[in-house]
């Protein structure tokens, strides 16, 4: 099984790192054809390497509780609520900007202008704000001609001039969006602002929102950090457990520098039972997804606040060895999943998960999960912070309906 989570990221990285020497010695082959051919930037673009995202980022972002209602005040806000609440120090780092923060028409330079009634104090002196908090800044634009709220411009033909705009301001991180593409394919739109970005010399990451059209976890790794597996979410347990199969398709192909995204966090947004919410954080944190908060954190409940915060949950997220947990005990019809991922040190996260509408005993067997029959393991459980020790053969828990139960396995030592 080891082998199965592993190999198509590591046929890939080997694939890249070959490709990778061969363009560098190409590159630097003078008066060869081939040195004509490939530019720096090519060379540097065909192993996209900003050193980020070596663990799924997190933070939060504007769109799926605001929508197109923000202003500085409002982030400004989000970022004091980041820091005084604790989210900050369990890793959430990023506020990001989605879409609506710009003007719709450019200025006479051609340069995006952040919206001068909702952001008068500009997005430069935003980002000083968010990073005096210790903070990320992250901004929102389009591989097209607008963006998908039609308020503002698109950055497609303006890739360089957007990028060197963005790392002028001090922009950390670049959601790119999909609308009105004018039918252009994926692959000729994204790279272009990659390169932009790259160019910048600003560790910029890039968070590539094509919602899954050309399957971008085959090719991405080398364009972007993340990339979006499916279309947009929507607060309901329909919309949350469709997306979750739809990104456990391309699970082997995530690892550190980039990442599969089945979109951001509803979590605290109202549309789903505190059970369903749980299990959309635990199945989004095994999957390495980015936790990227999409509720109003200046007024959380208790109840969100401590789906969020669970530190071991996060650790799982966050752990070194960034291999994507999947679903390893499909759904016979009767709504009984397993899903299971390898952490460092030996260790194994498993989610059981009673997604039926009914309470059900769900059991994952050693060999669901990649462990050796007659393993003993200590079974800590995430979510009531207990241990029961000296485990063996298989974990079983009786679930209400959609509920789950998360544990991290740790083989016994002799
Ligand atoms: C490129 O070629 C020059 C001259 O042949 C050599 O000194 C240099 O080490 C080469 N650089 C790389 C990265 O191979
Ligand atoms: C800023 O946005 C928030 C959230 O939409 C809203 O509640 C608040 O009234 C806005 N503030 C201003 C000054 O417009
Ligand atoms: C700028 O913000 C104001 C206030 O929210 C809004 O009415 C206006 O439509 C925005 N402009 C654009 C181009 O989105
Ligand atoms: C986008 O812009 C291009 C170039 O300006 C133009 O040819 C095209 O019609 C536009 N597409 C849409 C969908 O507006
Ligand atoms: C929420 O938590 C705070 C701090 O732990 C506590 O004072 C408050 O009573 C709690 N509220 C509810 C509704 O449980
Ligand atoms: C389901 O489980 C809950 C507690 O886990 C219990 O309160 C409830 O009675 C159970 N329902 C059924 C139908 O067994
Ligand atoms: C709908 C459904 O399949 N519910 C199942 C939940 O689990 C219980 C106990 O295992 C089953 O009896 C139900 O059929």
């Amino acid at each position: 099984m080891e082998v199965g989570y592993w190999s198509s990221f590591w046929r890939c990285r080997l694939a890249m790192a070959i490709g990778f020497c061969i363009l560098v010695v190409l590159n630097n082959a003078s008066g060869s054809a081939a040195s004509r051919l490939l530019s720096r930037e090519q060379v540097q673009r065909y192993f996209f390497e900003n050193g980020l995202g070596q663990t799924p980022p997190m933070g939060w972002n504007s769109w799926n509780h605001f929508g197109c209602d923000i202003n500085e005040s409002l982030i400004r806000e989000t970022a004091d609520a980041m820091v005084s609440t604790g989210l900050a120090a369990l890793g959430y780092k990023y506020i990001n900007l989605d879409d609506c923060w710009a003007e719709l028409n450019r200025d006479c330079k051609g340069n995006m202008v952040p919206n001068a009634s909702t952001f008068p104090s500009g997005i430069k002196a935003l980002a000083h704000y968010v990073h005096r908090k210790g903070l990320k800044l992250g901004i929102y634009s389009d591989a097209g001609n607008q963006t998908c709220s039609k308020r503002m411009p698109g950055s497609l033909g303006h890739e360089e001039q957007d990028a060197k705009t963005f790392a002028s301001w001090g922009v950390d991180y670049l959601k790119y969006d999909n609308c009105e593409n004018n039918g252009i394919n994926v692959k000729i739109r994204y790279p272009p602002m990659s390169e932009a970005l790259l160019k910048t010399g600003r560790p910029i990451f890039f968070s590539m929102c094509e919602w899954g059209w050309e399957d971008p976890a085959t090719w991405a790794r080398s364009v972007g950090n993340s990339w979006r597996t499916t279309g947009d979410i929507e607060d309901n347990w329909i919309s949350m457990t469709s997306i979750a199969d739809a990104n456990d398709r391309w699970a082997s192909y995530a690892g550190p520098g980039g990442w599969n995204d089945p979109d951001m966090l509803e979590v605290g947004n109202g549309g789903m039972t505190t059970e369903e919410y749980r299990a959309h954080f635990s199945i989004w944190a095994l999957a390495k997804a980015p936790l990227l908060v999409g509720c109003d954190i200046r007024a959380m409940d208790n109840t969100t606040y401590e789906l969020l915060s669970n530190p071991e949950v996060i650790a799982v997220n966050q752990d070194k060895l960034g291999v994507q947990g999947k679903k390893v005990q499909p759904n016979n019809n009767d709504g009984l999943e397993v899903w299971a991922g390898p952490l460092h040190g030996n260790k194994v996260a498993v989610v059981l998960w009673n997604r039926s509408s009914s309470n059900a005993t769900v059991t994952a067997s050693w060999s669901d999960i990649g462990l050796e029959p007659g393993t003993v393991v200590h079974a800590r459980d995430l979510w009531e912070h207990s241990t029961q020790t000296l485990v063996s053969g298989e974990i079983s828990a009786e679930l209400d309906s959609h509920a789950c139960k998360m544990y991290v396995l740790t083989p016994r030592k002799c």
